[in-house]
């Protein structure tokens, strides 16, 4: 591929949304060509999908929800992270797999050796198509709670409280560990403009 894949992961309002446009537009001013998107969704198929696993008033067993992600992850890389990356672009991905190994894999008591059929059904819905480099935006979830309370709890993850924001978060940090060479830990307590600058710096690695 030519283009460059990045993905930001991280406990829920860690502030990926809110980085991953600062970084777009800070590529796009240097005169990149990017594609912003995000999982679930990314496509009119993907997004209906979203509707589903993200709807407060389902009940969804575990391996419905990765079936579901995993569908969704198939339609959003062959439409568009596929077709972007052969053409050369920087694709910023808000949520990708390192989600589903955690929220469906390491949260539900599995540990990061015990992920081989998340990470195969993830090869089969990516085409084999792996980040360049991710960033997990990680935080106290107690420190985020403010945030978070400001906005109200609008989804079915966000509704299942502390304990598990805190399984989140050392989900993400176990695999961070596992793959210190693509996944990189940014401390997103610091100020909007301190987490940009580290992130952009990693960014720049990447692309040279
Ligand atoms: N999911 C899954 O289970 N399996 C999968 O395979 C995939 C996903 C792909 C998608 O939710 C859900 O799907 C997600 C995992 C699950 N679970 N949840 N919840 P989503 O995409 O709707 O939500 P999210 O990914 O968690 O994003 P978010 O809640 O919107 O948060 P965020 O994007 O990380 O944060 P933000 O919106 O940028 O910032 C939150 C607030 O903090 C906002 O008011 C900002 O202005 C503020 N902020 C941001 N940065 C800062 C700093 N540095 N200082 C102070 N304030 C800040």
């Amino acid at each position: 591929m030519k283009g460059k894949f990045i993905t930001f992961e991280g406990v829920d309002g860690a502030g990926k949304s809110t980085q991953i446009k600062l970084i777009a537009d800070r590529l796009t001013a240097e005169g990149k060509a990017v594609v912003l998107t995000r999982e679930p969704g990314g496509t009119g198929i993907a997004e209906r999908v979203r509707n589903i696993v993200l709807d407060v008033g389902l009940q969804l067993s575990v391996r419905t929800e990765a079936l579901l992600f995993m569908a969704a992850r198939s339609e959003h890389i062959e439409q568009i992270i596929k077709p972007a990356l052969m053409a050369g672009k920087v694709v910023l991905c808000d949520r990708f797999c390192d989600s589903t190994f955690v929220y469906q894999g390491l949260t539900q008591g599995k540990t990061v050796t015990e992920l081989d059929s998340l990470r195969n059904l993830n090869l089969q819905a990516t085409d084999g198509i792996m980040p360049d480099l991710t960033v997990v935006l990680d935080a106290d979830p107690k420190e985020l709670l403010l945030r978070r309370d400001a906005r109200g709890v609008t989804d079915r993850f966000e509704n299942k409280g502390l304990d598990f924001q805190e399984n989140l978060r050392a989900g993400f940090l176990a695999l961070a560990q596992a793959e210190p060479q693509r996944i990189k830990v940014v401390n997103a307590l610091d100020s909007v403009e301190a987490v940009n600058e580290q992130i952009f710096t990693l960014v720049k690695n990447l692309l040279g």
